[in-house]
């Protein structure tokens, strides 16, 4: 089978699992556990940002940085579909007790008019409008890049409105290697980012979410509210550490096999899809003459040996990542070839 549902489908390496089995650990609950402590330092580094937790996951990473940096009953600014909204379980509701204010614009990218547009009047009748919260790489925009220029003024436009902003940067590792620019540049002055390395850098398990020291004072606090603060998690911290060292310059192999991918594809007839819009490894595809639906073809797919995710009626998501290889994604061109051309 050639997975292409997602790149959190990755299983560790052989080198992987050595560096898992040869971490020194502790209790990370006690801030014992010096692989934690190093990747949570690494990652200060790569993102200039003075503090970091490890999390098991990017969904409480996010949830994370929403419920530290918020009261219930304020309202956080994000984009109309982001992650949070439609893939987290309703957990800003549940858990931040926030509102969500929803920004317009192509492809996951809102900017400085849309923030100026949503932000609440200091008026005792409106909710608290507190956080700004984006995406990058943008999963549902298929995997677009934020424009470093529209995220500066994004962050400056909301801190003048005295408004934090969160990114969402479970795969800001794809945005680095697309735009040839360090993460630092990528978060710049953000208040928060988290990021995964459970996805494209090929760790089982693992996200991370950095910010100023009291914000992460408080995370950690949420963190084991939230039932996610973890014991010897320096084996989990070793296969994200071994991920940055190995996994990420890599990347650009995954975008160049979404591109080649994305090019076969838009050859098809009956799809919709511009090749030139896929800029890092996740590739959305339509289907435009209504023929079959997505559940359809996802199962004619699966039958020819691939497995991709069907995103509502009429699109589908294909993902490359570290465990398919180019002759695969050639395989998998051929296999959607033969069925969308029956
Ligand atoms: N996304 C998953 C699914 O939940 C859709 C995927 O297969 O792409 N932020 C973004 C932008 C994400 O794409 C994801 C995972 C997360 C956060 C959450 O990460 P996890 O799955 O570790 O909770």
């Amino acid at each position: 089978m050639i997975d292409l549902r997602s790149d959190t489908v990755t299983k560790p390496t052989d080198a992987m699992r050595r560096a898992m089995a040869a971490a020194e650990v502790g209790d990370d609950m006690f801030g014992e556990d010096p692989t934690v402590r190093r990747l949570e330092d690494r990652f200060c580094e790569l993102t200039g940002k003075p503090a970091a937790v490890f999390v098991p996951s990017g969904t409480m990473a996010n949830q994370l940085a929403i419920r530290a940096q918020t009261e219930p009953g304020d309202e956080v600014i994000t984009h109309a579909d982001n992650h949070i909204i439609h893939y987290e379980s309703g957990g800003p509701a549940a858990l931040a007790g926030v509102m969500l204010a929803l920004a317009p614009g192509p492809r996951g990218v809102f900017g400085a008019d849309e923030v100026r547009a949503l932000v609440r009047a200091d008026d005792p009748h409106c909710p608290v409008t507190r956080l700004v919260a984006l995406e990058n790489t943008h999963n549902r925009g298929g995997g677009r890049v934020w424009p470093r220029e529209q995220v500066r003024e994004v962050v400056e436009t909301s801190h003048a409105l005295g408004l934090r902003v969160h990114i969402d940067g479970a795969r800001i590792w794809n945005a680095a290697i697309a735009s040839g620019r360090p993460v630092a540049e990528l978060v710049g002055a953000a208040d928060s980012v988290s990021a995964c390395f459970s996805k494209g850098l090929g760790a089982p398990v693992g996200s991370i979410l950095a910010s100023d020291a009291p914000t992460i004072k408080r995370a950690r606090r949420f963190r084991k509210m939230f039932g996610g603060a973890m014991r010897q998690a320096g084996v989990l911290a070793a296969a994200a550490l071994h991920a940055l060292d190995h996994h990420f310059d890599r990347l650009v192999e995954d975008h160049a096999g979404a591109r080649r991918l994305a090019e076969r594809l838009a050859a098809l007839p009956g799809v919709r899809l511009d090749p030139s819009e896929v800029e890092t490894n996740i590739v959305y595809f339509g289907l435009a003459d209504g023929r079959r639906s997505a559940p359809e073809i996802c199962t004619a797919l699966k039958q020819a040996g691939v497995l991709v995710l069907p995103v509502g009626p009429d699109r589908i998501r294909a993902v490359t990542h570290l465990d398919v290889s180019p002759s695969q994604i050639e395989r998998a061109a051929l296999a959607a070839a033969e069925v969308l051309g029956r």
